[in-house]
C-alpha cells in the first residue's frame, strides 16, 4: 500500500511539474509613458505559423502588434493605427481570406476593423456603431454559422449586447440589439454552452451581479437570455 501511495505521490507530483510556469517574460515596459494597453489578443497575424500579440493601448491612443521571432522572443511595437482611447482587440478572420485581421473598439464606441495584408500590414475600415460608449469590448464568432465570423460588442451605456451579421467582402450589417438587459457588461465570451452545434455568448454584469447567457437561437432570429 505504502508503495502504492509513493507511487501516486510522485505521479501527482510530476504532473504537478508539468504546469507550472517560469518567470514573467516583458514585451512592453514603457509604464512611465501611460500608454494603457487596456486588451491584448494572440494570433499568427504575420502567417508564419508563430503566435503574436495585438494590443490595444488606452491612453496610447493606438493599436499596434509584436512579431514573435521565435522562441518567445517578441519584436519592438510595430504600429498599425492610431485609434482613440482603444479599449478592447480581438483577432480573427473577418474577410475570409485565411489571414488574421483585428476588430477593435474604442472607450466611445468608435469601432473598426483591420484587414491583413496576410503579412502583418493592415488597412483600416470604420464600421457604424449606434451610440454606445463605456468599457466597449469586442469579439468576432460565427453567430449565424453561414462560415464567416461576426461581430459582437458590449457597451455600458446604453448596457447593451449587440452583434453584426458578416455580409461577406468585408462588409457587415446595421447592429442588432440583443433581447434582454445587464447592467454594465464587463465581459464577453462565445461557446457551445447547450452542446446544439452553435455558439451562444455569455457576459457579466459589472453593477447588478449576474453572469449570464444567450441561447442562440438559429439562423437570422436574436439569441434569447438565460
Ligand atoms: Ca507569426
Ligand atoms: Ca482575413
Ligand atoms: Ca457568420
Ligand atoms: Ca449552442
Amino acid at each position: 500500500m505504502k508503495k502504492l501511495i509513493s507511487l501516486l505521490n510522485s505521479i501527482f507530483l510530476s504532473i504537478l511539474s508539468f504546469s507550472q510556469f517560469g518567470p514573467q517574460n516583458v514585451l512592453l515596459d514603457h509604464s512611465s509613458f501611460g500608454e494603457n494597453p487596456r486588451s491584448i489578443s494572440v494570433a499568427d497575424l504575420d502567417g508564419d505559423t508563430d503566435m503574436d500579440v495585438a494590443v490595444a493601448f488606452g491612453n496610447g491612443n493606438e493599436v499596434a502588434w509584436y512579431e514573435n521571432l521565435g522562441s518567445g522572443f517578441y519584436s519592438e511595437k510595430k504600429n498599425i493605427s492610431p485609434f482613440n482611447l482603444a479599449n478592447s482587440i480581438y483577432a480573427s478572420d473577418l474577410d475570409n481570406d485565411s489571414d488574421i485581421d483585428l476588430f477593435v473598439a474604442g472607450v466611445y464606441g468608435e469601432m473598426a476593423w483591420f484587414e491583413n495584408d496576410g503579412a502583418g500590414q493592415f488597412n483600416q475600415h470604420l464600421i457604424a456603431t449606434p451610440p454606445i460608449s463605456g468599457g466597449v469590448l469586442v469579439r468576432a464568432e460565427d453567430l449565424d454559422q453561414d462560415g464567416d465570423n461576426d461581430l459582437l460588442a458590449t457597451s455600458h451605456v446604453p448596457s447593451q449586447v449587440l452583434w453584426w451579421e458578416n455580409l461577406g467582402s468585408g462588409n457587415f450589417s446595421a447592429a442588432n440589439i440583443f433581447s434582454g438587459t445587464i447592467d454594465y457588461p464587463a465581459g464577453l465570451s462565445c461557446a457551445d454552452l447547450d452542446n446544439d452545434g452553435d455558439a451562444d455568448v455569455l457576459t457579466c454584469g459589472d453593477q447588478d451581479d449576474q453572469v449570464i447567457w444567450f441561447e442562440n437561437t438559429g439562423l437570422g432570429t436574436l439569441p434569447v437570455r438565460k
